[in-house]
């Protein structure tokens, strides 16, 4: 039997998972220890009844840790409990895959090729450990959530097969040196007398592991059983242990090496791995602890470069090896808790860096100018920077309130543009500025103002006198940041990055009340700064001339007068990338079906979301469909078209002020609602069109538009006053004569 060890204290939809995962061994001889960390565990959160749903599949038994706490401590009041012949370590976070248990015994049955061992001889089996940000059902092995170093274990085997090698070698930090996705004999586990030392809260791991090794243990291992870690995709209400502030991180951290480096000595452990641990810990010295004398000055104290010296003193000269002269320099200095010699040698290192970094590329030039020039320079305060869709388009919020403030101050004020192509036509007198060119770096850093509709770059420095005015870009229908459970975007460290994006955001421009609830859980944001005035972008849908100015549109867009506009406008999905912003798009609309029905009576206008790099072939359609993705501004799309469809895309919130017809193409319905987002909108109840999943349903649709209008007249209504009732002509009136005073 295998007793699987899990400790507990915050996290009951990770729990959900990992305890499934269990359920879904293929592998049934088990028991599944749950230790509660009583004085850890968040008492909002009722685990008991989740618990309860397992008891019989997975053969649960729950403890409680009362007086003591950590996971260390946890851990070991499961093993005193165990009555397996192994034991497994599993965190309530992380999760395994159907075959992890069967493959690691089948390692001990039969153990890999060149290992002569019988069964009783082996003291533990280790798999893989794989890290992700995604939950069960979106894991997928081969798309890439898997990080590097594990895809040189497939090009370099013998680097898994050397236990040393892949448990402490292999890795960059202390915190990965980890006890995980291994079966320990529990017969071994307790003949040598080895726990988990229960005053170490955070890195009880490495000694339990080192003492592991220092029993002569034999061993056997197995490539395909596989533990995946998951990291956490917020930080910031639920960090991992690995990130937790703790204030005695650094007390700790020194204490695991010392003790390590005892054990290694005393029980005349491999020198490889002292070895393995000195070059973590000097990494770790150097790159984070003597940095920190630059960069927060407050946390260096004395004492922390006396519990460091010690530690360092543990170090045999040999481990120095691979070091360089600077880094020699600072660990010898660090041995013998020499402050000023620390600081100077790591500020030399420093600088010599910048230096190389400065010049390894443009980039990095240009941000060192910025920092040690332009951010030296006055603020000009009648400057304003404007940024629509990450310089793409010329469209959006950022253009009605340029377009409103150029009629109505003109000059007062110095407009500058941020575009990726210069081409981007924008009427009126404005600087243009390329994004990431030199002149970006000086137009941000000195503008009082900055103006976007999307996230700023995360890391560009923001004077505490400048003003930033995130519009946002569209009231929202699916679940954003904090609301997500999952993020699966190609960026998954999301919440943390519009976590701290976000915090310099001094407005937030609101559409409605509904997007000013949710803005204030997406991005956990303060209300007072949200502006609840409507989307200056909306604003032309409330011009008295709107015929003349369409008609106007069409012309210049292409679109004959005479047909009616069918705008199809699908937003991107997470999971469908090459990269970061750029996503691929199948589309599932039958346009030659379409073609063939409404050829005579409609022009098609499709619009992709401006993630979707896919280029579409519409070979034979010409007449037909007019492929206006690259179309700067949307809004004149919505002004030309007479009915418009999308998926789960906001485009239909703005659109809807139009009070014409909305489709809802969702053939992907359920996937897109239960893995990649969810919803805000109750949307069987809330929408203000018809759903359709198939092309059928579509045809039928356009057939019966007239009675589709009829049918949904009082749930527009409804939706209109929901969504709408802000916008009225003069959003971009009220936004600047709030903002720009
Ligand atoms: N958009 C567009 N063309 C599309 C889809 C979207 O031009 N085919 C523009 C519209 O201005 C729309 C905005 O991008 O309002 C947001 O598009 P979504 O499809 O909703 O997607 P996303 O960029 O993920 O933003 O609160 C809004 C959310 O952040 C959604």
């Amino acid at each position: 039997m295998i007793s699987i060890i899990i400790a507990f204290h915050k996290g009951r939809n990770y729990l959900k998972d990992c305890l499934d995962s269990i359920r879904n061994q293929k592998y049934k001889d088990i028991e599944t220890i749950i230790v509660k960390d009583m004085k850890a565990l968040d008492s909002s959160e009722n685990i008991d009844e989740l618990i309860s749903e397992y008891l019989d599949d997975i053969n649960v038994k729950v403890f409680e840790l009362k007086n003591k706490t950590g996971v260390s401590a946890a851990r070991n009041l499961g093993i005193e409990n165990a009555k397996g012949e192994y034991v497994y370590f599993l965190d309530s976070d992380d999760y395994v895959m159907e075959d992890t248990f069967t493959n690691l015994l089948e390692a001990v049955d039969t153990p890999p090729d060149g290992l002569k061992l019988s069964k009783n001889e082996i003291k533990f089996v280790y798999g893989r450990i794989f890290h992700t940000w995604f939950m069960r059902v979106a894991f997928n092995i081969e798309q890439g959530n898997v990080d590097e170093d594990e895809k040189l274990i497939e090009e370099n085997p013998e680097k898994f097969a050397d236990a040393v090698d892949y448990k402490f070698a292999k890795c960059n930090r202390i915190e990965e040196v980890t006890c995980l996705g291994t079966l320990y004999n529990r017969d071994f586990l307790n003949k040598s007398k080895i726990r988990f030392d229960e005053e170490q809260k955070l890195y009880g791991d490495v000694t339990f592991l080192v003492n592991v090794f220092a029993k002569d243990g034999q061993y056997s291992y197995c490539k395909d059983s596989i533990y995946v870690k998951r990291y956490h995709n917020d930080e910031i209400n639920l960090p991992s242990i690995d990130k937790l502030e703790d204030e005695n991180r650094d007390d700790l951290m020194a204490k695991a090496y010392i003790d390590a480096f005892r054990i290694c000595r005393e029980k005349k452990v491999t020198f490889e791995i002292k070895d393995a641990l000195a070059k973590i810990f000097a990494k770790f010295y150097i790159d984070d602890f003597s940095r920190r004398f630059h960069d927060k000055k407050d946390q260096v104290t004395d004492e922390k470069i006396k519990i460091f010296s010690e530690a360092l003193k543990e170090f045999d000269k040999s481990s120095f090896k691979g070091l360089g002269v600077f880094e020699k320099k600072i660990i010898k200095a660090g041995a013998a808790a020499d402050k000023e010699k620390i600081k100077k040698w790591s500020n030399i290192r420093l600088i010599k860096n910048k230096i190389i970094v400065m010049f390894s590329s443009r980039k990095h030039l240009y941000r060192t100018l910025n920092v040690y020039i332009f951010s030296k320079m006055k603020q000009k305060d009648n400057w304003i920077i404007f940024e629509s869709f990450v310089g793409r388009n010329y469209s959006g919020q950022p253009k009605y309130i340029y377009q409103y403030l150029q009629k109505n101050y003109g000059k007062k004020y110095k407009y500058i543009w941020i575009v990726n192509d210069k081409k981007l036509e924008i009427d009126g007198k404005h600087t243009k500025v390329k994004r990431f060119g030199l002149k970006y770096y000086y137009y941000m850093t000195r503008s009082k103002y900055w103006v976007n509709n999307m996230r700023q770059p995360y890391a560009f420095p923001k004077r505490d006198s400048q003003i930033m005015l995130e519009t946002w870009h569209g009231t929202p229908l699916k679940r954003l940041v904090f609301d997500m459970d999952d993020v699966h975007s190609a960026n998954p460290k999301y919440k943390q990055i519009v976590y701290k994006q976000s915090r310099k955001w001094d407005y937030l421009l609101s559409d409605n009340g509904f997007s000013t609830e949710v803005f204030q859980s997406c991005f956990m944001f303060d209300k007072e700064k949200i502006l609840e005035l409507g989307y200056p972008a909306n604003d032309p849908m409330y011009d008295k001339n709107l015929d003349v100015k369409a008609a106007e549109l069409k012309r210049k867009i292409g679109v004959p007068l005479d047909k009616k506009v069918l705008l199809y406008a699908p937003t991107w999905r997470d999971d469908n990338m090459y990269g970061a912003g750029e996503y691929k798009f199948e589309l599932a609309l039958d346009l030659n079906r379409l073609h063939k029905e409404f050829g005579d009576e409609y022009v098609i206008l499709l619009r992709m979301h401006y993630w979707v790099v896919d280029q579409l072939d519409l070979n034979g359609l010409e007449d037909f469909v007019i492929n206006v993705s690259k179309y700067s501004d949307i809004t004149d799309i919505y002004l030309i078209s007479d009915i418009c469809m999308t998926d789960y895309s906001s485009v239909f919130f703005d659109y809807a002020n139009l009070r014409r017809p909305i489709l809802f193409y969702m053939y992907d319905l359920e996937k897109y609602r239960d893995v990649l987002r969810g919803f805000y909108l109750d949307i069987n109840k809330d929408l203000p069109g018809p759903i359709l999943t198939t092309n059928d349903e579509v045809v039928d649709a356009l057939k019966n538009i007239d009675e589709i209008k009829r049918n949904y007249n009082s749930k527009y209504e409804t939706f209109y006053n929901r969504f709408c009732h802000v916008d009225d002509g003069n959003a971009a009136k009220r936004v600047c004569e709030k903002v720009f005073k």
